[in-house]
């Protein structure tokens, strides 16, 4: 008998994913790859951890792919939420049924076989991914990551990157050192409010500019916005203040820029993005239609299924 759903209860102030999103008015090129996503349980079925920081609201595969046709996605990348800590059960299972349109980016412990490595792999995994925020996972120590990112290397997986601004210059080192393709989640979590100048993001520029391995996924506007959702005037769009950060990286590194919707969310505080407004956003950030056919398209499809690139 499978854990009841029941049996998990959300944080408190959990905010749930948003049910109706609209028709994005934006097209997304053919092909187009939700390059950041979760699923969380449902719990019932794939209980979450017991180690984690947050109790989400159930989001499954099957409602990551209603929103997937919604939006006019043809992939996603799924990638592991803290709240399922390094049981990738939930995640392995939506990529297996997505029929080779889902990519997953795991968690994992050094503990792992090669063997359990194949069978990720064949299941569609192609990354794992090091979380650096402190409110989202307990430490763990940088040998153990050296050694799995040295292993997950010879499957020619790559390594996602989740970390704070602030902790670039802790973390450059470690960073430098990693033998495979690096993508950073959501341009290393700016504080926009210290603006696009500031020496903050110069830095990150710079870890870019000097590793032509690190990639930067320009998401996630909702969760770094300061300006929020709403116009502030007529002439102001939602999430304006995060605008010049992402365009001003998908310029310098068109080669290098993903894209995600981070549906289902996790851990927003005071609102609810509609997903196909988030789409719309797109053409505020890669501005011409190359720029967004890379972001899109070739970029996604170069790392996660480079088998059908020609
Ligand atoms: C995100 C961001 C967050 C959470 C997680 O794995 C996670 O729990 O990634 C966050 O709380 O900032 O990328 O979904």
């Amino acid at each position: 008998m499978s854990t009841l759903a029941s049996e998990f209860t959300k944080t408190p102030g959990w905010l749930d994913w948003y049910a109706g999103p609209v028709k994005p008015r934006f097209k997304l090129p053919a092909g187009s790859v939700d390059a950041h996503c979760h699923v969380f349980g449902p719990g019932a079925e794939y209980p979450f951890a017991p180690e984690r920081k947050y109790t989400p609201c159930d989001a499954s595969r099957e409602q990551l792919f209603a929103l997937r046709d919604h939006l006019g996605f043809a992939r996603n990348v799924i990638v592991q939420a803290t709240c399922h800590g390094a049981d990738n059960s939930a995640l392995v299972d939506a990529c297996v049924a997505s029929k080779g349109r889902a990519r997953g980016v795991v968690t994992v412990r050094r503990g792992i076989s090669d063997v359990q490595l194949k069978v990720l792999h064949a299941a569609g995994v192609r990354g794992v991914r090091f979380n650096f925020v402190k409110r989202l996972v307990d430490f763990t120590p940088k040998e153990e990551m050296q050694e799995i990112a040295a292993r997950i290397a010879k499957f020619g997986w790559h390594v996602v990157i989740y970390f704070e601004a602030v902790d670039l210059p802790e973390l450059w080192d470690f960073f430098s050192g990693l033998p495979t393709t690096v993508v950073v989640d959501h341009m290393g979590r700016p504080d926009v409010g210290k603006g696009v100048d500031s020496e903050e993001f110069a830095l990150f520029l710079r870890f870019m500019r000097e590793h032509p391995n690190v990639w930067s996924k320009v998401s996630c506007p909702e969760r770094l916005s300061v300006t929020g959702p709403r116009a502030l005037d007529g002439e102001q769009q939602a999430y304006c203040d995060v605008v010049p950060f992402a365009r001003r990286i998908v310029e310098e590194f068109p080669d290098r820029v993903l894209w995600g919707t981070d549906w289902p969310h996790p851990n927003l505080k005071d609102h609810m993005p509609d997903d196909g407004l988030l789409v719309d956003f797109i053409p505020s950030i890669a501005t011409t239609p190359e720029q967004q056919k890379k972001l899109l398209v070739d970029n996604p499809m170069r790392l996660y299924w480079p088998e059908e690139v020609r």
